[in-house]
């Protein structure tokens, strides 16, 4: 059993007006939005389609609708929608139109943040990693190519949106657009290149007439007629409220928790706090409020960003997996209590076949280079693995020397002549991390493996183009010498048949080290349960397997560990709350 703090909703207090989803412009004044000649106060919730599956979205979405929300907030993945330059995907959880029409099909109103920068804990904060490599590029300012880049990435929503008519003024659910994210927070490290981005983005956006007002989320000086709007926890204190006496106050984000990073101790905020927050906020004239979020979900496969868990805010109203908390008719909560069951157990060591990759050695390396090379310039963020390898002449009788590695992030493991001799890491406010181990060195030549590991893009800041990762300097003695290979796996699987009932599942990792899941072939998220919160315990030990990706029978589970956690301990556990 998992003690949990709960987190609800204070809004008892407040009625809010029934809602009808009909076609028609939507403007606003200074008081509020006005839907079809209608004043609206509008609690608004965040669910982010890619971190569900679609079978879960019906059931997030009527929960919201039973929490009393009638607005659903989501932003756009350009990542996920654009892997590939000019390669688009919006099939399965990118599937951002079935996501829409079922927030219409339920009555509610939809809010699309395009961004297309949207940080959101998301893999390099939304932008595909080919954009890297475009020639000229600087994210985020008056720069042209990232400009054109992201003109098309809008346009192509704005127009895939319209095509299905989900505009309000063309009688769909969306309420509102956001372009650019947060952009004030760096606008000032960009100079003279910061300003006229954001008035071209403001033009561009407001250019595709969408019939539906655009905001810019902690921009003050949003031109109009975009509305500039408040994210935080504290927007009832904290908002100077619009730049223009003629826009409402809109609070785009009000952070319900916050989300995790790996080794840091859980966070949790009292609906006390949100509601008094909630209430000040319409006092002083609010009529939107979004709860950022209102069910998290799961940073699948490698969307995290930099040392963010794969749990993303489990404490929100719905949790992961996408069950609500029980909570009084006044606002006080009941702390909910996770149940935990055991279904299945992997304890035996016939269930796994094994595979070792081996590692590699310079000799086998096709890859060569004088100089060490970026880690993610590099792998292209193909692969979170990267090994730096060197051939080392050691001519003495003496086997001890020093092995001193600096690395720009996440992670590192060295090998010398196939064994391991130390492992290393950094983390979330520090990615950036120094090495220094004894090594044993034969008389001769010493194959030293070096295995740089990234644990997620990251996802703010100005000029992440010019971010660093992997190995700087490596020393021992004074010989230097790199080149790197490609992935390796220590690899695990085992075939399981489904639970028979429709439960929700977690597998329960606590024995392992670090690595990433694939159930039948579609990966649940990386997992490092060997990086400990101050407290001494992992922050994440179960890892959300949807139904949806189970067969009834003989599924298949594949481990990747690159430390040497037992997979003999690894249950799948049956998620409940009492
Ligand atoms: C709920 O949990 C919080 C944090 O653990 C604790 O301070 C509070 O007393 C609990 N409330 C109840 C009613 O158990
Ligand atoms: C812009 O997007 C369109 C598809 O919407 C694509 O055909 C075109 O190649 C894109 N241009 C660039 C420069 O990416
Ligand atoms: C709220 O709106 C009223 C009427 O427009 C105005 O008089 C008042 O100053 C506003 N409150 C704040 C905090 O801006
Ligand atoms: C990335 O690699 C290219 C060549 O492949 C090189 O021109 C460029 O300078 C590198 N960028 C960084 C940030 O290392
Ligand atoms: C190292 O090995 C070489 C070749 O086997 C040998 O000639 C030399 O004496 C050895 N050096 C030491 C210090 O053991
Ligand atoms: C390093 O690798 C080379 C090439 O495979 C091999 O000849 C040599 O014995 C290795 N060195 C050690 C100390 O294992
Ligand atoms: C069973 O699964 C379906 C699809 O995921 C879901 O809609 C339904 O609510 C679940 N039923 C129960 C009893 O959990
Ligand atoms: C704008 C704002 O209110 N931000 C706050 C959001 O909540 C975090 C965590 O409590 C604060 O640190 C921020 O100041």
């Amino acid at each position: 059993m998992e003690q949990r703090a709960l987190l609800a909703l204070g809004l008892a207090a407040l009625i809010i007006v029934g809602i009808a989803v009909e076609g028609g412009e939507v403007s606003y004044d200074g008081r509020s939005l006005i839907i079809q000649g209608q004043r609206k106060l509008l609690f608004s919730a965040s669910i982010h389609y890619p971190r569900s599956t679609p079978q879960m979205w019906a059931g997030l979405i009527e929960k919201a609708k039973e929490g009393g929300i009638d607005v659903i907030q989501t932003y756009v993945f350009w990542s996920l929608h654009e892997p590939v330059q000019g390669q688009y995907d919006f099939s399965g959880r990118a599937d951002i139109v079935r996501f829409i029409k079922e927030i219409q099909a339920q009555g509610l109103y939809a809010s699309l943040r395009i961004g297309p920068f949207i940080e959101a804990e998301w893999n390099y904060g939304g932008l595909p990693f080919w954009l890297h490599d475009v020639p000229g590029i600087v994210y985020r300012c008056d720069n042209e190519p990232f400009k054109m880049h992201m003109q098309n990435l809008t346009t192509k929503i704005v127009n895939m949106m319209k095509s299905e008519s989900l505009y309000a003024s063309q009688g769909g659910p969306i309420i509102l657009s956001q372009i650019e994210n947060e952009y004030q927070l760096v606008e000032d490290a960009f100079h003279e290149k910061g300003p006229p981005y954001v008035k071209w983005a403001a033009q561009m956006a407001v250019e595709l007439q969408t019939g539906v007002p655009w905001m810019m989320c902690k921009q003050f000086d949003a031109p109009d007629p975009i509305i500039n709007t408040c994210n935080g926890m504290k927007c009832g204190e904290s908002f100077p409220g619009p730049n223009s006496p003629n826009k409402p106050w809109l609070w785009t984000e009000n952070w319900t928790t916050q989300y995790q990073a790996y080794g840091e101790d859980p966070i949790t905020r009292s609906p006390q706090d949100i509601a008094f927050q909630v209430a000040l906020f319409v006092a002083r004239n609010g009529t939107l409020v979004n709860y950022y979020m209102y069910h998290g979900g799961t940073n699948f496969g490698r969307t995290a960003s930099a040392f963010t868990t794969t749990s993303y805010y489990d404490d929100a109203p719905l949790d992961e997996y996408g069950m609500s908390y029980t909570f009084d008719s006044h606002i006080n909560v009941e702390n909910n209590t996770r149940l935990i069951t055991t279904s299945k157990k992997f304890d035996e060591p016939e269930m796994w076949e094994e595979f070792r990759d081996p590692i590699p050695k310079f000799v086998v390396t096709s890859m060569r280079s004088n100089k060490l090379l970026e880690h993610m310039n590099t792998t292209k963020d193909k692969s979170d693995y990267l090994w730096y390898t060197f051939s080392y002449q050691h001519e003495s009788s003496n086997s001890k020397a020093v092995l001193k590695v600096q690395s720009a992030g996440h992670v590192l493991h060295a090998f010398v002549d196939g064994v391991l001799v130390g492992s290393a890491h950094g983390n979330h406010k520090r990615p950036n991390f120094r090495l220094e181990n004894t090594i044993p060195l034969t008389n001769g030549s010493n194959n030293i493996s070096l295995l740089s590991v990234t644990v997620g893009l990251r996802d703010s800041g100005a000029y992440l183009e010019r971010r660093a990762a992997g190995l700087r300097r490596v020393k021992i003695h004074d010989i230097q010498k790199s080149s790197d290979l490609t992935n390796y796996r220590w690899g695990y699987q085992t075939r399981f048949d489904a639970p028979a009932e429709n439960v929700s599942l977690g597998l329960n990792l606590r024995s392992m080290g670090k690595g990433e899941v694939w159930v039948n072939g579609q990966s649940i998220g990386r997992y490092w349960a060997s990086f400990l919160t101050p407290q001494g315990s992992p922050y994440q030990t179960w890892y959300h397997v949807p139904g949806s990706f189970l067969k009834p029978k003989d599924n298949l589970l594949v481990i990747l560990e690159e430390q040497n956690g037992s997979p003999l301990g690894i249950s799948l556990d049956i998620i409940s709350t009492v």
